[in-house]
């Protein structure tokens, strides 16, 4: 019953994107795929909202119609008819357009989202319900502290302001506790994900992501080893740096390996709060957290994006649960395109400071991608990113923009008298927002979901498994020793609910200094470090060129035509250049390194 209305609305739509027809493979190629696409999109809006629902007000209710809607979707998009015609068609691709063989690809990986093939049912009804089951456990999760719920909102606070060690490492192992709640279920998911993965012949469910990028896991693999070899001279510097301020600060002797709980980010992901002089938060105080998100859309409205469809405002869930409600609600920021057309909702927990300008600005990112290609000229199966980092690194190419002291202050954040040291700020970028962030996101973060989806991780390794990567690729240990009673790794999201993705992230992070650098250099003529994109309907065109396409092209294509390059440090590396010798000069004579 609830599905006719959206299939009648999306026919007509269909009739305006098939492929010219050229042949009789072609015409079969464009009656399937028209199905295909008015299937696709009808079930995965159902899928959605039940999702949206599920995540936004934790019930049992919710599960299970989340649970019902999950299966349904399953059962059109992992229907073994539909993947036999799609490889059918696939065996002759010679005879197709690409757009259609683009298509085809999708419809065999759709379903790492739709949870499964039917040629298992089983498999994929159990791992449904498994996935279900833990989302629920994520997003109801209350913390605790001294008795009492506390939010992650309240963590990140704790850990943002508070100089007092003893606290710090409480906030932080409180902050853990949800990874023992996690872990069987993680467990049992390892198996159904490479199972689902394996019946649709992929080695296993790290492999069937690579596959979105059109890699395999070693290819993969090799370019986030090779960005972390490239980067590691700075990171060395910067790690350095900060041990040395840190132990001053806290009074400490200098440690060889960072403690955790020193560092403001729960997992030591982006390192905030470490740069005195540059500090963003104070010129939040008096926003009210709407003109956060107020401000985010300006910034696109104002490079020619149009404004947010009225059904965001009215249907986005975009500030904390109120004291008092006992609604639960998923913590971290997301946006979702429910419909694949215009019903796009952010789901975030905005208040008034700098990491949620950064957060608001990161997931309009996702909320203008969807809409740029979001047009009659690209296939409801072919709206997704070029690849996922392109969708990550839109909204993280905007939030650098948004960095710019040029902008802040244009903005009215800062006033106009504001005046910093220009190496501090440098300094501040590279901690928060590039440099240790790439080897979590490059290299904590896929290394060891790559041991634990390829190489099979032992249940009973895998805490020790997780603290070798933070100590070995990101020099940080944990304030005492953990045992396998811990599931640090659970403590991240990601893990739990888009697993084997977060190197997209670190991608994200080369990707978008190569926009940024193509833009302040070519497009604005501006210096990099020094940019105001604000009102420049030139980088707005720019930007539409490569959303609007969405996967309707190879990734490399689409950033090679648009920067002449291809996917490189090279950009970041320059944007850092002056930084790496300002930081061998503070280090002279340091300890450099943890080995
Ligand atoms: O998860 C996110 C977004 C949602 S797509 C808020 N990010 C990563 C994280 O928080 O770990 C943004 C950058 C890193
Ligand atoms: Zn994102």
């Amino acid at each position: 019953m609830r599905l006719m209305p959206a299939l009648i609305l999306t026919l007509p739509l269909m009739a305006q994107v098939a492929a010219p027809t050229q042949g009789p493979l072609q015409e079969r190629a464009d009656r399937f795929l028209q199905l295909a696409n008015a299937g696709y999109q009808a079930l995965y809006y159902v899928n959605s909202e039940a999702s949206w629902a599920a995540t936004t007000d934790v019930k049992p209710e919710h599960d299970a119609a989340a649970e019902w809607a999950g299966k349904s979707l399953a059962a059109f998009t992992g229907n073994p008819t539909l993947l036999k015609e799609a490889k059918y068609l696939l065996s002759r691709k010679a005879e197709l357009s690409e757009v259609s063989v683009r298509q085809l690809q999708r419809i065999l990986l759709m379903p790492y989202m739709a949870e499964g093939p039917m040629t298992n049912p089983a498999l994929t009804a159990e791992r449904i319900v498994a996935e279900t089951r833990q989302a629920s456990l994520l997003n109801g999760y209350v913390f605790q502290m001294d008795g009492r719920p506390i939010s992650a909102n309240q963590i990140d606070d704790l850990l943002a302001k508070s100089s007092d060690l003893p606290e710090r490492l409480k906030v932080w192992e409180l902050s853990k506790e949800i990874g023992p709640v996690l872990k069987p279920g993680l467990v049992k998911l390892r198996d159904l994900r490479n199972g689902v993965a394996r019946e649709l012949g992929h080695a296993d469910y790290f492999s069937l992501q690579a596959a979105r990028y059109d890699l395999s896991t070693e290819e993969l693999m090799a370019y986030n080893r090779r960005f972390l070899q490239e980067l590691r001279p700075l990171y060395l510097q910067l790690h350095t740096w900060v041990k040395y301020e840190m132990a001053k600060k806290y009074g400490q002797p200098v440690p060889k390996v960072i403690p955790a709980h020193w560092i403001n980010n729960r997992w030591s992901q982006n390192w905030t709060g470490f740069v005195a002089a540059v500090d963003f938060d104070p010129y939040f105080k008096g926003w009210q957290p709407e003109r956060i998100v107020k401000t985010a859309e300006a910034f696109y409205t104002g490079l020619g994006f149009d404004p947010l469809p009225a059904t965001f405002w009215a249907k986005s869930d975009l500030y904390p649960v109120q004291p008092g409600d006992p609604r639960k609600k998923n913590s971290h920021a997301s946006c979702s395109h429910l419909d694949l057309d215009k019903d796009i909702r952010s789901l975030m927990s905005v208040e008034s400071n700098y990491q949620w300008f950064e957060t608001a600005h990161h997931e309009l990112g996702h909320g203008y991608y969807f809409m740029s290609y979001s047009t009659p000229g690209v296939p409801p199966l072919l709206r997704e990113g070029a690849n996922p980092s392109f969708h990550e690194g839109v909204g993280e190419l905007i939030a650098l923009a948004t960095r710019q002291i040029p902008y802040l202050k244009g903005a009215g954040v800062l006033p106009a008298d504001y005046k910093v040291d220009e190496m501090q700020v440098l300094l501040n970028d590279a901690l928060e927002v590039a440099i240790p962030f790439m080897f979590w996101a490059c290299g904590t973060m896929p290394e060891w979901e790559a041991d634990f989806y390829t190489k099979g991780l032992p249940a009973d390794q895998m805490n020790a498994r997780w603290w070798k990567h933070v100590r070995d690729l990101q020099g940080v240990e944990p304030p005492s020793p953990r045992g396998e009673g811990f599931c640090d790794a659970a403590t991240k999201t990601h893990i739990t609910d888009n697993p084997a993705y977060y190197y997209s992230y670190g991608w994200a992070t080369v990707f978008k200094f190569q926009l940024h650098d193509h833009i302040a250099r070519k497009i604005l003529h501006q210096d990099p470090r020094a940019t105001n994109y604000a009102g420049h309907k030139e980088v707005g065109a720019f930007l539409k060129q490569i959303l609007a396409k969405g996967a309707t092209e190879d990734w490399r294509k689409v950033l090679k035509d648009a920067t002449g390059e291809d996917l490189s440090t090279r950009a970041m590396m320059a944007y850092f250049k002056p930084l790496m010798a300002w930081l061998e000069q503070q280090n002279k004579g340091r300890q450099i390194g943890w080995d």
